[in-house]
């Protein structure tokens, strides 16, 4: 692209970023200073959806779903609803491994034409990473002491570490669209990092340690690889106050998306407190430091409650700016977060489709990537 093509495209991008939110115009960029043009406008989207919508996702979507695996075109919740959901989420699991598959059995080749799929349709892509320790060479639920001080830079094993990155930056250059151009993708590292089940966990490392961890990371992806497609999420687990969530980030140019992690365990009544605790410190934080809220990671195992979309999770959504929900991933029958058809929410799903606040993929649109635009 030519330069003064840039030029003219990011004044138009401006230009539609000031008339269509002038409460944002002066946060209206993406941490990264040279984010694509397609990136700036998704992060601009989601910074005005999260204002009166939430966009529905569901992890590994279109890999698989209850009782099958690999159909083309296939999704459980679009067999339910009709439509596919708006978010998309795949895991890195294994990349760094060189392995042909992702930890839960997507060969990374059919990640690659899924998130393009995806794109092309204007729906949203988001890769968490379960990657084993580098030093230990164990899963990311090891609990080694002091993974994360050996593999920043100065530490013994920061090589294998970079090495991790390489691979990824491979994997990230090649997610490209019809005319070339990269495809954003909201990159969600360390997640779940104020828990204690990852090599990256809170009694893992000191907060020192993690930023430094997190802030290399970045750093070498945006100035050693030169990518610029990405969203950056901080995504925690559990936490009871506006420090704690902070206690571990890595600063405002290193962060878009906030977010946490909850999943229904007990009750309906615990995890609607649950929920309002978080949010009522997330959405503090968001505005503080005009990142876009999302609940980057939820469910119910099982849904046997046959309302709980309706009555539980719609109710706690809609309260808070969110700009997106992630349901987890549909295995088999013993382990799976969105409804297929047969399943007893299946009909409260429909609902929970219908509801006008709430965006699957039908009511997106691939300008998301070109324009600023509310559905
Ligand atoms: C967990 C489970 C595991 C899976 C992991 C990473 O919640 O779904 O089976 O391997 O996430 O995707």
């Amino acid at each position: 692209m030519s330069k003064s093509l840039k030029v003219i495209l990011c004044s138009l991008f401006l230009m539609e970023m000031l008339t269509a939110a002038p409460l944002y115009a002066q946060h209206i960029l993406p941490s990264d200073p040279a984010a694509t043009t397609e990136t700036r406008f998704l992060y601009g989207n989601l910074q005005q959806m999260a204002q009166t919508k939430v966009i529905f996702g569901h992890q590994d979507d279109l890999a698989y779903g209850v009782g099958w695996v690999n159909e083309k075109g296939r999704s459980d919740v679009k067999s339910v609803t009709g439509s596919y959901p708006g978010v998309y989420g795949w895991d890195m699991g294994r990349l760094e491994l060189d392995h042909p598959n992702n930890l839960d059995g997507v060969p990374f080749t059919a990640i690659i034409s899924h998130v393009k799929e995806v794109y092309n349709r204007g729906g949203i892509n988001t890769f968490s990473w379960h990657f084993n320790d580098p030093v230990t060479d164990s899963t990311a639920w090891s609990k080694p002491l002091n993974t994360v001080k050996q593999i920043i830079p100065g530490g013994s094993h920061h090589e294998a570490y970079v090495k991790y990155l390489d691979k990824f930056a491979v994997f990230a250059s090649q997610l490209k669209g019809p005319k070339g151009e990269m495809i954003p993708v909201i990159f969600r590292p360390f997640h779940e990092h104020t828990g204690s089940w990852f090599w990256w966990g809170n009694k893992e490392c000191s907060p020192e340690d993690f930023i430094a961890l997190w802030r290399f990371t970045v750093d070498y992806l945006r100035n050693t690889k030169n990518i610029h497609h990405l969203l950056i999420a901080y995504s925690a687990a559990d936490y009871a106050t506006e420090k704690d969530y902070l206690e571990r980030y890595p600063g405002d140019n290193y962060v878009d998306i906030i977010g946490f992690d909850a999943y229904m365990q007990k009750d309906a009544a615990h995890f609607t407190k649950d929920l309002n605790n978080r949010y009522e410190i997330l959405e503090k934080v968001a505005q503080e430091h005009h990142k876009i809220p999302a609940l980057t990671e939820t469910g119910y195992v099982l849904i046997p409650d046959p309302q709980w979309w309706t009555n539980v999770l719609l109710p706690a959504i809609t309260k808070y700016k969110t700009a997106y929900v992630l349901t987890w991933r549909n295995w088999k029958t013993e382990h799976y977060f969105a409804p297929y058809p047969g399943q007893a929410s299946e009909e409260d799903f429909k609902k929970f489709y219908a509801d006008p606040r709430i965006i699957f993929q039908d009511k997106l649109k691939p300008s998301i990537y070109s324009k600023i635009w509310t559905p």
